[in-house]
């Protein structure tokens, strides 16, 4: 039996898992895979460098290792800048890559600079599979699952099943990759990709170039998909070339009786332009169906859509224009690479002239790192988040387009089909694209790395300890959430917060802020507390900060009736065990504030696979079943209260 992109990667990666057919283990058996390539970025990264130093590893132990600065670059008081050095320091003693501030956002950058086919690639950031666009198995994870990948360690996960979306036909001008990854959006869903990777193949993929196949392996992350993956080719190796790289070059594709677990058909000449409505990714209209909704905000950039070839269509649609009136228009290019081109081109000139205001290079206004809509504004971004309050503004409305979508529209003044512009100069990939990597610092040799110090501001502050599993708890159903709750909701982010990524303390105090700013004290107060949740709880990003403040605020467990991978890991990596419901009728028979006892946990625990675990609702006096669905590895880590207490040498 042949076998496809995702499961040759695997193949040669495995390093421990249980066999299946074909000496591949089945879908849904934990596997350990040796990862090749890591990536931080600062939101994530000091954390994860406080975990790495307490593994006491004294050099990084994989090909490469960057650190990324592009999230908190906005430096409105100390933290962020004491974080950048600390985090440089870090980097240039255990042997990691730093990329300045202003070299661009981590996804768009690892995709030009150093991400190769057929690699493994895990970030402490969602949209890790960005890399997928190479050809590489590139995955989100934890700050603490990336921090022992750089000391050696595997990264652990389920053997993923794998979905065939097969694109054929070709797409219609002013229609783009995000317009596909919208339509898959459409047909699967947020929750559609859980357990999976998607793998592209078919006709259509070649005519996708590496950062058109790598907008739609970033927003993969939405699907909450494991990852997403085209092949590699000779487009990738045209692109490659065009990086000056072309020796990172290998082919990759699936064997013609490759089998897959599913297959979604696309035909490309058939998609619109399409629009991820409010407040929900894949909330997917047509922007016909949407109409000529009128528009306060046109946001252009992240690592979903901030490529030369996304921001020349931009350019070249502006050229002459006017931004219209009722418009703000913020471009934020994806990277150094990019900007320079942009400049030394002068199509940077045409963006100016059109009444652009021109970002740095960094995730900017995804992340709420300032932009942040007027009240009640309408926003549209070609971002790939569109949850509620992440920009910054509750009540903002954001939908999400493609950079077309958003050109045409910031000129119209409403929301606008692209397809109505007329005429477009073709835009071409270059042949070679400007490469001077000065804003990627090297790391010093081991031996003078000895002697080097770590530069440690006030705000870095210690991660919460943990301890080992008790073996009863008694605590409230503390806070009681519905479906679909993000990352963002328990721990959002944007210009006031981010600074505090680095001091839990004070970062819990903003814990489930936008559901009931009452939270952090009344769990302080309790001094422990259940979480009851709904469907996909804590789907997102990857920021273990949506683990370590409820930890640090004195959580025990979360009862929900399924969880989103990167954040279920995260609670585990941190001691916090994850239940869902037997039933899930039973979430309604939980109220908030009811007290809950769960008796002879460990035992439960040890037996995880055999075991329904009673919890007793104290105040109805009724009973109901959870189950806690882990690996072998797992179990180990909650009885000793964290993967750090496992890994530390
Ligand atoms: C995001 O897009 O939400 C982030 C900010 O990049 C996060 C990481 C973080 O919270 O630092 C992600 O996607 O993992
Ligand atoms: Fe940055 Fe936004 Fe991409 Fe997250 S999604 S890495 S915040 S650009």
């Amino acid at each position: 039996m042949g076998l496809n992109i995702t499961e040759k990667i695997i193949k040669s990666h495995l390093v421990g898992g249980e066999n299946g057919s074909g000496g591949l283990p089945s879908a849904g058996d934990e596997i350990a895979l040796k990862i090749d390539q890591t990536l931080t970025q600062d939101a994530t990264g000091t954390m994860a460098y406080l975990q790495f130093e307490a593994m006491g590893v004294n050099r990084v132990k994989t090909e490469r290792s960057v650190a990324y600065i592009d999230h908190n670059t906005l430096q409105s008081g100390f933290e962020n800048a004491d974080d950048h050095r600390y985090i440089q320091s870090v980097a240039n003693k255990y042997g990691i890559y730093f990329s300045r501030p202003g070299n661009g956002i981590c996804h768009q950058v690892h995709l030009e600079r150093f991400g190769k086919p057929g690699k493994t690639l895990i970030g402490s950031d969602s949209h890790t599979p960005t890399g997928g666009g190479l050809g590489m198995l590139a995955i989100g994870a934890g700050g603490l699952d990336v921090a022992v990948a750089m000391g050696g360690g595997a990264y652990h996960i389920n053997m993923p099943s794998v979905v065939n979306i097969k694109l054929t036909g070709k797409l219609k001008s002013f229609v783009s990759a995000k317009d596909v990854i919208l339509e898959v959006l459409r047909l699967l869903s947020v929750k559609g990709g859980i357990g999976k990777v998607m793998e592209y193949t078919g006709d259509g993929v070649d005519t996708l170039s590496v950062p058109e196949r790598a907008t739609i392996t970033n927003m993969g992350a939405e699907l909450g998909a494991t990852s997403s993956v085209f092949p590699s080719d000779e487009i990738t190796r045209a692109f490659l070339k065009a990086q000056g790289r072309e020796g990172d070059y290998t082919p990759l594709k699936a064997d013609e009786d490759a089998v897959y677990a599913d297959v979604v058909e696309i035909d490309l000449s058939k998609l619109e332009p399409l629009a991820a409505c409010p407040h929900s990714p894949d909330n997917v209209k047509k922007i016909k169906e949407i109409g000529n909704i009128k528009i306060d905000q046109v946001c252009i950039g992240s690592c979903t859509n901030s490529s030369l070839k996304d921001l020349l269509t931009v350019a070249a649609m502006l050229k002459g224009k006017t931004v219209a009136e009722n418009v703000d228009l913020s471009i934020a290019p994806g990277s150094k690479q990019v900007y320079q081109m942009l400049a030394e081109n002068v199509t940077l000139a045409d963006l100016i002239g059109a009444g652009a205001r021109i970002l740095e290079s960094a995730c900017g206004p995804c992340i709420g790192m300032g932009q942040s809509p007027n009240s009640g504004g309408v926003s549209l971004r070609t971002f790939n988040r569109n949850f509620e309050g992440r920009s910054g503004t509750k009540d903002a409305q954001v939908y999400l387009v493609s950079p077309e979508t958003a050109a045409m529209s910031a000129i119209k003044g409403v929301l606008t089909d692209p397809t109505e512009y007329g005429e477009l100069p073709k835009i071409k990939e270059p042949d070679s694209f400007l490469i001077n990597d000065n804003m990627i610092i090297k790391p010093l040799d081991e031996k003078s790395a000895e002697k080097a110090e770590i530069q440690r501001g006030p705000n870095i502050k210690p991660f919460p300890k943990t301890f080992p599993l008790e073996d009863v708890i008694r605590a409230d159903a503390i806070l009681k959430v519905g479906d679909n709750i993000t990352t963002d909701h328990i721990m959002p982010a944007g210009a006031k917060i981010l600074p505090l990524r680095s001091n839990i303390p004070a970062i819990s105090e903003y814990c489930f802020a936008e559901v009931d700013k009452t939270f952090p004290a009344r769990a302080k107060k309790a001094g422990s507390g259940i979480i009851i949740g709904g469907v996909n709880y804590g789907q997102g990003s990857s920021r273990e900060h949506a683990a370590l403040a409820p930890l640090y605020l004195g959580i025990k467990a979360v009862i929900c009736k399924s969880f989103a991978r990167i954040h279920k890991q995260n609670l585990i990596n941190n001691g916090i065990i994850p239940f869902v419901f037997e039933n899930e009728d039973d979430y309604d028979k939980i109220s908030e504030g009811d007290s809950l006892e769960i008796l002879d946990i460990r035992n439960s625990i040890k037996d995880a696979e055999n075991k329904l675990i009673p919890v007793k609702n104290m105040t109805t006096g009724k009973s109901i079943y959870v189950r806690c669905e882990i690996s072998k590895r797992d179990k180990a880590m909650l009885l000793a209260g964290g993967l750090l207490q496992l890994t530390v040498v």
